[in-house]
C-alpha cells in the first residue's frame, strides 16, 4: 500500500473520475446509509399556542381563505428549513377559517387529518357529506376525496392539519384537482356516515373498497368518554398512561392508511417511563399542562400547544394536572413495511 497522503490523493482522484459516470464509493458513506440505529436529522420542537395565535389571526387579515385556498401556517421542523415538513414523512400546519369563509373544494392523493384546536361549528365536507366539527374532534379527508371547509359559526375556527405530503412526494404519486364550485353539492344528510359505521355495526352488505375508514369524524365527546372509562378499568400503562388508537371499524387498521392517530390520558401528576419508537410523532395538547423530556430536551406544554417527538428519541411525559394528548405518526406505514420498532426500556 502507498503512503497515506498518496493513497488519499489517489482515492480522491478516483472518486472524481467515477463521479463523471454518476457513480460514488459506498465505503465513504456506508455507516450513514445503514446506521446502527436511527439517527434522525430533525429535532424536537414545540409551538406555544399563545405565541402562534396572534400570527394566525394576523394572517386572517392578510388573505381570505378563498384566495389562499387553504389559509395555513405550516409548522416546519426547525432542523429542516424550507422543507415544509415537521418530520421527514409528515406535514403539519394550523389552518384558520373565519366566520362566513369557505376553503374551496379540491381533491388530492395526499390524505389529511384535521384535529380541532379552537372553535366549534365549522364544517368539513367529504365526498358529498358534511360534518360539524368541535374542539378535540378528529376528522379525516382520505386520499382523492373531494373536500371543502366552511365556517357558519360566529367565531374563528383553528385546526391542526396533518398530511402525508412528504411521503407522497417521495413516491412522486401526487395528483390534485380543483372542484367546479367552491362548495361541493351536499348529497348525503348530516350524520349518515356516523349512523352507518360508528356504532359497532355496518350496513349488512357493505364491503370496504379501500383501506380508508368509512367514518370521517371521530368526535371528542366519545373519545373522552372512552378514556375516562379506561381510568376506571385498570392501572395506566407505564409508558403511555391510558392510550387508545383510532381505528377503521371495517378493518381494525388505522383510519388513514398512511397516518396513525392516537389519544392518551395522563393522570394527574403521572410521569411515563422512558419510551422510544421508530415513528416520529406530532402531538396536540387537548387538555391540561405538563412537560415532555425528548432526547434530553424539556418541552413545556399546555392546552392547544403542538410539539414533535423525533424517531427513536427517548420521551418521558409528565402531566401537572390530568392531561390529554392527541398525536399522529407514520406508524401504520412502518408496520406495513415490517419496520416499526419500540423500546419500552423494560416496562
Ligand atoms: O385542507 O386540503 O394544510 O391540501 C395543506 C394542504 C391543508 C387541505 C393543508 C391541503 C390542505
Amino acid at each position: 500500500m502507498a503512503a497515506p497522503a498518496t493513497r488519499n490523493n489517489a482515492r480522491r482522484d478516483f472518486y472524481e473520475r467515477i463521479g463523471g459516470l454518476s457513480m460514488a464509493p459506498l465505503w465513504e458513506s456506508l455507516h450513514q446509509l445503514v446506521p446502527p440505529a436511527p439517527a434522525p436529522r430533525y429535532r424536537p420542537a414545540h409551538w406555544d399556542y399563545d405565541k402562534v395565535r396572534p400570527f394566525l389571526m394576523e394572517s386572517g387579515a392578510l388573505i381570505t381563505a378563498k384566495e389562499a385556498v387553504r389559509r395555513v401556517l405550516i409548522l416546519e421542523n426547525p432542523a429542516m428549513p424550507g422543507s415544509a415538513c415537521i418530520t421527514p414523512t409528515l406535514y403539519a400546519g394550523l389552518q384558520l377559517i373565519l366566520p362566513g369563509e369557505v376553503a374551496p373544494a379540491h381533491r388530492h392523493t395526499q390524505s389529511a387529518l384535521r384535529f380541532i384546536v379552537e372553535g366549534d361549528g365549522a364544517y368539513t365536507a367529504v365526498d358529498g357529506e358534511r360534518t360539524i366539527m368541535h374542539e378535540g374532534d378528529f376528522v379525516i379527508t382520505p386520499t382523492w376525496t373531494w373536500h371543502d371547509h366552511g365556517n357558519d359559526s360566529s367565531k374563528p375556527m383553528v385546526w391542526l392539519d396533518g398530511l402525508d405530503i412528504p411521503l407522497v412526494a417521495m413516491f412522486n404519486a401526487g395528483f390534485a384537482e380543483n372542484g367546479e364550485s367552491d362548495e361541493q353539492a351536499v348529497t348525503t344528510p348530516l350524520g349518515t356516515s356516523d349512523a352507518r359505521f360508528a356504532s359497532g355495526l355496518l350496513p349488512v352488505d357493505w364491503k370496504p373498497a379501500r383501506q380508508t375508514s368509512p367514518i370521517f369524524n371521530y368526535p371528542y365527546a366519545r373519545t373522552r368518554e372512552a378514556l375516562q372509562g379506561l381510568t376506571r378499568a385498570g392501572p395506566p400503562d407505564a409508558c403511555h398512561g391510558y392510550k387508545l388508537r383510532y381505528v377503521n371499524p371495517a378493518s381494525g387498521g388505522a383510519p388513514i392508511a398512511t397516518m396513525g392517530t392516537y389519544m392518551q390520558l395522563l393522570p394527574k401528576g403521572f410521569e411515563t417511563a422512558a419510551y422510544r419508537a421508530t415513528d416520529g410523532a406530532v402531538f396536540s395538547v387537548v387538555e391540561g399542562e405538563g412537560q415532555s423530556t425528548v432526547g434530553g430536551e424539556v418541552l413545556r406544554w399546555k392546552k392547544r400547544d403542538q410539539f414533535v417527538v423525533p424517531s427513536w428519541a427517548s420521551v418521558v411525559h409528565k402531566a401537572r394536572g390530568e392531561a390529554v394528548l392527541f398525536s399522529f405518526s407514520d406508524r401504520p406505514v412502518q408496520e406495513k413495511l415490517d419496520l416499526w420498532r419500540e423500546d419500552r426500556g423494560g416496562k
